[in-house]
């Protein structure tokens, strides 16, 4: 898979890019980054990329023309599915990404400003996304988590040991607590089940806190996950178990 981002500052997508997961997936050729920036499709001696807008109003709107031929570029050897990422988008959530992630070339745009012309969003864009209800000052940091969160997703960049399929969000909850040494820290134990060597009783353990937290904290994810009679059942306990030891 390739991704190709549109943006006025490349080098910050290059340098958070370079880390961890991303990183090695990189290095492994496992997916392809590309940069491509606007500024150097302009055609005036001021490099301009963006002008006031029509109508007036207080900030700059970003112009189409360089924008255009940034995409050009960018489609040159390959056509790719055009993505702005925007606070007027859909918002981005794991599903999405699971889609997006089929693909073989996503085009990136990210913008500055108060936006784009919306002229190059009618002629060009597929697709616009936000990853959420806040404000930021562009387009670069969202498309670093959608690029985040796509190479995880990727055949071969996570181990085996782990599959992208185990986890959270990708069954709709929540995910458990985890702990590791010491046993005890600060008078506080860990949990003697997940010291018992009782494997069907860990798993049991793990999917009740999970299905218990998400709940507790996110009973919006839990009126979509699609829940078996069984985590029904293992819920109600928790709930109840929850209860006695005076949580609430
Ligand atoms: C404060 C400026 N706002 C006008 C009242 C509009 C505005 C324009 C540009 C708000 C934010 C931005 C820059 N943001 C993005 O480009 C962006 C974004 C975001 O701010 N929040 C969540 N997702 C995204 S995706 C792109």
């Amino acid at each position: 898979m390739r991704i190709t981002v549109l943006s006025l500052f490349p080098e910050l997508i290059a340098t958070v890019a370079r880390f961890g997961v991303l990183g090695r997936a990189l290095d492994r050729g496992l997916l392809e980054l590309a940069t491509i920036n606007p500024r150097d499709f302009t055609d005036d001696p001021y490099r301009s990329v963006d002008d006031r807008p029509f109508g007036g109003g207080p900030g700059m709107v970003m112009r189409v023309e360089p924008l255009e031929r940034a995409l050009e570029a960018a489609r040159a050897d390959r056509p790719g599915r055009v993505i702005l990422l925007t606070p007027q988008g859909q918002r981005l959530t794991q599903s999405r990404l699971a889609a997006l992630a089929k693909a073989s070339h996503l085009i990136l745009v990210c913008a500055r400003y108060e936006g784009v012309d919306e002229r190059f969003v009618e002629t060009f864009v597929d697709e616009e996304l936000s990853i959420g209800d806040y404000v930021l000052s562009g387009g670069e940091l969202p498309a670093l988590v959608l690029i985040d969160g796509l190479a995880r997703l990727r055949e071969g960049v996570l181990g085996d040991a782990r599959s992208a399929e185990e986890d959270s969000f990708s069954d709709g909850l929540l995910d458990c607590p985890h702990y590791t040494r010491p046993a005890e820290y600060r008078g506080r134990r860990v949990p003697e089940v997940l010291l018992s060597g009782d494997h069907a009783a860990i798993r049991r353990w793990r999917r009740s806190q999970a299905l218990l937290r998400t709940w507790y904290r996110r009973p919006d994810l839990l009126m979509r996950a699609s829940l078996s009679e069984q985590d029904r059942a293992l819920l109600a306990e928790a709930i109840e178990a929850w209860r006695l030891a005076g949580k609430r």
